[in-house]
């Protein structure tokens, strides 16, 4: 497959979505982490729209990111001012194209080309690139759609953008469409998928394969509705089915968890990639089956997204995970001990999952005996850290999740942010995962607690 662009429109498609409203400071931040993760265009507003979403666009424009910064626009020249105001590299300028929405916009079909033509003519007079957007063009009257592009290129646009304005497509159906455009127009051309019908990945990904040399993507898979193609699944089904490179994939989970607190609109656990549960393996089945090898239920490797497996352990388990997991505790059971241990597990359904310390005196219970933790003698240490005050503390506690030896993070009130549970082999690596924690930016100051003695209960976490 061929080279395919991200165009990610968090800032504006995402700023559709009910209940979102980003500040000029959380859009600014966004821009940035998009632009490092390498987008190659980010869709930054609609100036038009509001004072506020204008100041972004146009200190967004000033950033001097490697990403081509658009402005959405009607085809209004005023809207197109507004852009240009900006100073923006770009303009994408929208105009319905369905019978439908002519009428309701009192247009007959070849005022509708006049008003795009001149639209486009004004912002390339002014230095703008332009890309002509075909609004709902997968329901409209092909012949059409092909007229009003081909007079959108002959006027100036380079891109068109062909979107499937209410997810109404099938994958066959947008490939189709995608490979006969590419032949009609002389033009690259954009796939704008909306997910109405949860097609919106699949759908983006047909289009690439009929033609299509750029994708609109949020993150999150934010949107008007049930939003449009979400930039993780999508970066990531794009490197793992078809070997084709876009963003760096390990930027997607931080990235992800940033949109998530500006957004206010949570990830499902269940959200490919950077849902909670998207690398956990529960089944007993699944579980030996991923120890024996992770290829038998993994689609590709965690580390991938820079994400671990996690491997849960509840009345689910079977005992390959029960005895892998207690292994790792430096715990060597007898399997009539194993089995013992099993069984209470599968006594106790309410307990959703077992922590370390839980599955430990557990198995000491079952087993009546009390269990010397076996070589490697760990060590655990309660980290407190202190964060800078205007970051947010969520992205600061995902990052340290995933340093090598933390096991649990817990945001907390006090004088400190942050408390960090760390488990490791030797004082080395605990001074690495501390230094890993202090090099994180916003960490401003750390206090390190080692762990003597431990006294666990049963209850359920
Ligand atoms: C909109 C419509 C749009 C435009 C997409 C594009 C759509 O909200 O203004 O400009 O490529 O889905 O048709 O988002
Ligand atoms: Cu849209």
């Amino acid at each position: 497959m061929r080279k395919v662009m991200i165009l990610d429109t968090t800032l504006r498609e995402g700023e559709q979505t009910p209940g979102v409203s980003f500040t000029v400071e959380e859009k600014l931040q966004i821009a940035r982490g998009l632009d490092e993760a390498g987008v190659d265009m980010i869709e930054a507003g609609h100036p038009a729209v509001s004072r506020d979403v204008a100041e972004a666009v146009k200190k967004i424009a000033s950033e001097k990111l490697s990403a081509e910064i658009l402005a959405h626009s009607r085809a209004i020249i005023s809207d197109v001012d507004a852009a240009l105001n900006c100073d923006v590299q770009r303009v994408a300028i929208f105009l319905g194209v369905t019978d439908a929405k002519l009428r309701s916009m009192k247009m007959t079909k070849e005022e509708a080309i006049r008003t795009a033509v001149s639209c486009i003519e004004y912002a390339k007079a002014h230095g703008l690139k332009v890309r002509f957007t075909a609004e709902d063009a997968t329901r409209a009257e092909y012949d059409y759609v092909v007229k009003i592009c081909r007079a959108a290129v002959e006027a100036g646009a380079d891109r068109i953008s062909i979107p499937d304005t209410v997810g109404s497509m099938t994958p066959r159906r947008i490939m189709d469409l995608f490979a006969k455009l590419s032949k009609d127009i002389n033009a690259e051309l954009d796939a704008h998928c909306h997910n109405d019908l949860g097609m919106a990945v699949a759908n983006a990904l047909a289009a690439v394969e009929g033609g299509a040399t750029a994708v609109h993507t949020t993150v999150n898979g934010l949107g008007e509705r049930a939003g449009i193609t979400a930039l993780e699944p999508f970066a990531v089904a794009l490197k793992v089915l078809y070997d084709v490179d876009t963003v760096e994939l390990d930027k997607l989970p931080e990235l992800s968890a940033i949109v998530e607190k500006f957004s206010g609109i949570p990830i499902a656990p269940t959200q490919p990639i950077v849902g909670e549960n998207a690398f956990s393996h529960k089944g007993g089945v699944h579980a030996a089956a991923v120890i024996f090898d992770p290829k038998t239920y993994e689609a590709f490797p965690p580390g991938l997204v820079g994400r671990q497996r996690e491997i849960v352990i509840s009345k689910y388990a079977g005992r390959v995970a029960v005895e892998d997991r207690l292994k790792r505790l430096g715990v060597a059971l007898s399997e009539e001990e194993l089995m013992k241990v099993l069984s209470a597990i599968k006594e106790r359904p309410e307990i959703r999952s077992y922590r370390d310390v839980d599955l430990l005196e557990l198995a000491e219970r079952a087993t009546g005996r009390r269990l010397e933790i076996q070589v490697p003698k760990k060590i655990e240490a309660i980290v407190m850290v202190k964060c800078e005050s205007n970051v947010y503390t969520t992205s600061v506690a995902r990052r340290i999740l995933w340093i090598k030896g933390v096991e649990r993070v817990l945001e907390v009130s006090g004088d400190f942010d942050i408390e960090v549970l760390i488990n490791v082999d030797s004082i080395t690596q605990m001074n690495e995962v501390l230094e890993n924690i202090r090099l994180i930016k916003g960490v401003t100051g750390t206090n390190t607690r080692v762990v003597l003695k431990k006294f666990n209960s049963l209850s359920t976490n």
